[in-house]
């Protein structure tokens, strides 16, 4: 991509609307609007001061015919976008009047962008770093309230400021340890190699944090998926019916109705779950019984949180215990049923690791309890201390290789082992923070990026 070009695009979506903008950037920006622009009051885009929106019309180049009445407002570098001059045309929004304006500014010189090509400047030019242009098509993108903002946080540079001072820190553990590398006869003493291990440790667990808040993040982008489960006739197609509200599954006091695995969508405070009513499990010879079984146990693998569930007034039997075998090592929740009739569960043999709510889908109560744990469940390792939260596989990635990096380098440090080991390693770590920010991101990478974005952008 040609930085010296001055690009242009329609910015906003294909089809008709009241507005559609056909946004310029580049040294020619200015002068190309200026040729097609035509002023009731005589006003130039390349007279005004920057930030000044302008009436009038798009004409053709002979100025005897108007394309489309318009607002066109200039930004001039480096206050704009791009850091470029930037000239944004308000036309119609049907895609003829877009069309027409940008044949126009085509044919004065401009070139049609890339995709994301305007962000793509923005970066380059420094204006915003990498995670912050990956931010702008999350915003673009995000499907809950959540994942908006989260991106919006992203974009404001709440990741970089985290990944520089943690760059810095590492920059002074580093500086310290090459000053040595020039006096290979002079040792470190034992404080302050303590010293700087622990403050390498110290930032081993903060990135470490930072990158287990991907799975959170990721659930309020795509959502997760809950399955309940549990024996036959516990309850689990009322339980599926009272969260959404609605009578999806059939109920009935026959144990083994629900054959199939049923799925609706639930909000949990901008959460959004999908919910898996299964078929109860036990032995059984009926054919499309036990494929239902089949699948619920496939369920349970797939889901992101399981709710056991039993009948509160009914002994635990040897499913039930399978079932909390089943769970033991997975996100899942207890639940105790028809807790409106009299008790009998032991809860005792219920280990007490798990979660356990009691409810009654049948009158309501607890189901709230039950919201609650499912969202304390899934949070269960907490929001990083400054609400930093890590959105992109990408940058987990390239933490999780800046954690073993510094792993390394620490291990170096207590080990007394060359210091150009530790250099190396510590520089290592620098460059995949690096990555994520787009200081030491190689052009394959970029190119991936920006080419995801929509053109205009
Ligand atoms: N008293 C009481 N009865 C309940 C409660 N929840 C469910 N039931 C009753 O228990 C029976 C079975 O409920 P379902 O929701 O169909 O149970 P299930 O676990 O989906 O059963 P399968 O689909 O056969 O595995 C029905 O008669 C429900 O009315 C509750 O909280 N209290
Ligand atoms: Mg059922």
């Amino acid at each position: 991509m040609n930085l010296e070009d001055t690009i242009v695009a329609i910015s906003t979506p294909s089809g008709e609307g009241g507005i559609g903008i056909v946004r310029l950037s580049g040294k020619n920006a200015i002068n190309i609007a200026s040729g097609i622009f035509c002023s009731p009051t005589g006003k130039s885009p390349a007279k005004v001061r920057s930030h000044s929106i302008l009436y009038g019309y798009i004409t053709n180049p002979e100025k005897t015919s108007h394309i489309d009445e318009v607002l066109l407002s200039v930004m001039r570098a480096p206050h704009s976008y791009t850091r470029e001059d930037v000239v944004e045309i308000n036309c119609h929004g049907g895609m003829l009047p877009l069309r027409k304006v940008l044949e126009l500014t085509a044919r004065e010189g401009a070139r049609l962008a890339e995709p994301g090509e305007f962000t793509f400047r923005a970066f380059m030019n420094g204006r915003i770093d990498l995670s912050q242009a990956e931010a702008t098509i999350d915003l673009i993108r995000a499907k809950t309230d959540r994942s908006r903002r989260l991106a919006i946080e992203q974009l404001s540079g709440a990741l970089s400021e985290k990944i520089t001072s943690t760059k810095n820190t590492i920059m002074d553990i580093c500086a310290h340890i090459e000053a040595y590398i020039d006096f290979p006869e002079e040792e470190l003493d034992l404080q302050t190699r303590t010293d700087l291990s622990s403050k390498t440790d110290e930032v081993i667990l903060q990135l470490r944090k930072l990158s287990s808040t991907y799975d959170e993040a990721r659930f309020f982008r795509e959502g997760l998926s809950v399955a309940i489960i549990g024996r036959p006739n516990v309850g689990k197609s009322s339980l599926l019916n009272a969260l959404i509200e609605k009578e999806r599954a059939i109920v009935t006091e026959l144990p083994g109705t629900t054959r199939d695995v049923i799925e609706e969508c639930l909000n949990i405070n901008g959460l959004p779950l999908r919910i898996m009513d299964t078929a109860g499990i036990r032995e059984t010879h009926n054919l499309a019984e036990s494929e239902g079984v089949r699948r619920s146990l496939m369920a349970i693998d797939g889901a992101d949180l399981v709710l056991a569930m039993f009948d509160i007034n009914l002994p635990l039997k040897d499913e039930d215990f399978s079932i909390i075998e089943k769970i033991r090592d997975r996100k899942s929740i207890i639940v105790l049923n028809k807790a409106d009739l009299s008790h009998s569960v032991e809860e005792d043999l219920i280990p007490e690791d798990l979660p356990i709510v009691r409810i009654s889908a049948k009158t309501g109560a607890g189901i709230d309890s039950l919201k609650k744990e499912v969202e304390a469940r899934i949070f269960k390792s907490g929001v990083s201390s400054d609400g930093v939260m890590i959105t992109n596989l990408r940058h987990k990635l390239a933490l999780d290789h800046a954690v073993k990096s510094l792993s390394r380098a620490s291990d170096a440090i207590k080990n007394g082992m060359p210091y150009e080991i530790t250099a190396f390693e510590l520089r290592d770590t620098l460059d995949r923070l690096g990555e994520i920010v787009g200081e030491t991101t190689t052009e394959d990478i970029l190119n991936r990026i920006f080419s995801q974005f929509c053109i205009g952008k």
